[in-house]
């Protein structure tokens, strides 16, 4: 039976709308150790980390709340390796995108020392990649991917030995549609392979998925970083920073299920579910069915493909 272990991370110092924070908490009224067990999991929940508050500062030399954020990343390093390290799946519910800085970056020292290879797929709206310098927000939850890339501050980008974290060609993002023009740059420069929503709506999301799974082999892990504003601000109106056009229910549902499919999920990043602006936590119930559906309930029984 597989084993997976629920890591609160209950902030919002990465960004400026507050209550990503409570995040964890409406995982849980929402049910999700409950329907994971009856996936046939076996489910530990940890209960939350505990770190800095949010100063609610401006910005300093490009960031804001860099200390708090460095803080909340190691705690969650330190989380994410030990349950690595016992063979079980971390599961980590944010919380916003800054802390997958820290998790993706103890996938990352786990896998090195398995020599397994490491496959990140990036599911947002953004783009995730401005560094101090290109920032407009100084917001670390619109700077992870380029930490992860080596490009950002030291206590960010060195959480473990290996520099950088991940290379470019480790990392595919899906559902992109809030790019900013030094982002595009970032992306371009750095070949990150990226099905922005005119691909998902050109190619449909099967193709997409197809080919984001194609190099997807026995030996690999892949890390699922989902950031709850990848889908449509229609069907998941709780997060902080929503932009139309996203991917539907059923188009996100897919992407779980060919995920489930692949056999080869072995970490999870659930963030930026923000319960201060959902409508009674149903955007929470929602990424507790697309975690149904990514271990494996599908609606009818099949083989597998
Ligand atoms: N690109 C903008 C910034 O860097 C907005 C970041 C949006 N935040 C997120 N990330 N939710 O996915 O400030
Ligand atoms: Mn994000
Ligand atoms: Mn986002
Ligand atoms: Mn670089």
């Amino acid at each position: 039976m597989r084993a997976i272990t629920l890591i609160g991370a209950p902030t919002d110092v990465g960004a400026s709308v507050l209550g990503a924070s409570m995040g964890p908490e409406a995982m849980r009224i929402a049910g999700i150790a409950q329907a994971l067990r009856a996936r046939d999991l076996k489910v530990l929940d940890i209960g939350n980390l505990v770190g800095p508050g949010n100063p609610q500062s401006p910005a300093h030399g490009g960031f804001r709340h860099l200390d708090e954020v460095v803080a909340w990343n190691r705690t969650l390093y330190a989380a994410t390796l030990d349950t690595l390290a016992a063979g079980r799946l971390p599961l980590m519910m944010g919380g916003d995108h800054c802390l997958a800085i820290g998790s993706i970056s103890a996938v990352a020292q786990h896998c090195r020392s398995r020599q397994k290879r490491l496959k990140v797929l990036w599911f947002d709206a953004h783009a995730d990649s401005n560094t101090p310098q290109t920032s407009p927000s100084g917001n670390l939850h619109g700077m992870p991917v380029a930490c992860l890339l080596g490009h950002g501050p030291s206590a960010l980008t060195q959480l473990t030995d290996t520099f950088p974290v991940l290379r470019a060609a480790q990392i595919a993002m899906i559902g992109i549609r809030s790019v900013d023009a030094s982002e595009k740059h970032f992306v371009n420069e750095h070949h990150i392979d990226v099905y922005d929503m005119r691909t998902i709506d050109e190619m449909g999301m099967r193709a997409v998925m197809q080919s984001v799974l194609s190099d997807v082999d026995e030996n690999t892990h892949l890390h699922l970083s989902f950031d709850m504003d990848f889908l449509d601000p229609g069907v998941a109106p709780g997060v902080g920073t929503p932009v139309r056009g996203g991917p539907t229910y059923r188009e996100t549902q897919l992407c779980m299920e060919m995920l489930a499919d692949s056999g080869a999920l072995a970490s999870v990043d659930l963030v930026e579910l923000n319960p201060a602006l959902d409508i009674r936590n149903q955007t929470a119930e929602l990424a507790v069915e697309l975690l149904e559906s990514l271990f494996g309930k599908s609606t009818l029984m099949r083989e597998p493909r």
